[in-house]
């Protein structure tokens, strides 16, 4: 029976699955439920400093029927504001299983301070700033800009003085790849990197009544599901070859185990559902875990590192 343990920077986890941030993470009912599933690590909904509302309704819609399927998103980032999440993370059962803290600060200002009372509150979460909100209308996503990018992780790094992690958009071309890679490994604090967020401004449109999906930003939004799964492999690879001192974690078209498995051939120690999880409520954990478990039996894998980033290339 394969052995589902791993280590994730110096923790032990009891498996490498875990939910997307965003999903079931808002509020303290969804993080308990989380808590208490199967799996190995959980996140918070990435947060500002003062809470949100958010985009105007529907702006969340499935994609099926005789579509792949998938998700289109514009929430702008509702959340119950930092104090929420920093409230529950102090009552975490750290033993259960990690807890990621994810901050998405509509300033640099904002996210510093945010860190600063992160720090002070000297729990044992682990901070994942998110570079790559793409649904905040006026707001464009820092990892898209360089120059922005490098100057918050200077700042991010020499206010918060731990390791900490981010959340990357999809990059597109390989020069994209290779500077991005070049900026995050100036940081050494730069312990991890989860690729990716949702694939921006995407618009999905229902031929019958000539409509957007959603409402906000004109039905433009955050593609998930099984469109996005190449593109979060190719930067799961990406980053994981670029990036040798830094761990990776996998998000992106993840619904059942073979996706969690190709996740961590391409390199990812975790690996994060969205879509499905949304869809399917915390009890997908254990299903992913299962479908996980009986494809390295029947490959002959004991452990997850037997397979981390071992991708055959032709
Ligand atoms: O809240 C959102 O609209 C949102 C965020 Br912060 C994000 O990082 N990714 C996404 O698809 N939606």
């Amino acid at each position: 029976m394969a052995d589902l343990t791993t280590q994730f920077l110096d923790l032990p986890v009891k498996n490498p699955v875990m939910n997307a941030a965003g999903v079931w993470c808002s509020v303290a009912s969804q993080l308990e439920a989380l808590a208490e599933s199967a799996a190995g690590a959980m996140v918070t909904k990435s947060c500002t400093l003062q809470p949100r509302d958010g985009n105007p309704e529907p702006r969340y819609r499935v994609l099926d029927g005789d579509k792949p399927f998938g998700s289109i998103n514009s929430m702008g980032l509702p959340n119950e504001g930092f104090a929420y999440y920093l409230r529950y993370a102090q009552r975490h059962d750290y033993e259960e299983k990690p807890l990621f803290v994810s901050l998405s600060g509509l300033t640099l200002d904002d996210n510093l301070t945010m860190i600063d009372s992160l720090k002070d509150a000297v729990t044992p979460a682990i901070l994942e700033v998110n570079l790559s909100c793409p649904n905040v209308p006026g707001k464009s996503q820092i990892g898209y800009d360089f120059e922005s990018m490098d100057t918050l992780l200077a700042e991010v790094s020499s206010g918060y003085q731990r390791p900490f992690g981010v959340k990357l958009p999809p990059y597109f071309d390989m020069a994209h790849f290779d500077e991005a890679a070049e900026i995050l490994n100036r940081y050494p604090l730069v312990a991890f990197v989860t690729c990716i967020n949702s694939i921006g401004n995407a618009l999905v449109i229902d031929l019958a009544s000539e409509t957007t999906l959603i409402k906000p930003k004109d039905g433009f939004g955050g593609l998930g599901g099984d469109y996005v799964l190449p593109t979060a492999l190719a930067n799961v690879n990406a980053f994981y070859r670029r990036c040798p001192n830094k761990t990776i974690i996998g998000c992106g078209g993840i619904k059942s185990g073979r996706e969690a498995f190709m996740h961590i051939l391409a390199g990812a120690t975790l690996v994060q559902i969205g879509t499905s999880l949304y869809e399917e409520g915390p009890g997908i954990f254990q299903r992913v875990l299962d479908e996980l478990s009986a494809i390295m039996d029947e490959k002959g894998y004991a452990t997850t590192e037997e397979f981390r980033g071992k991708l055959k290339t032709l």
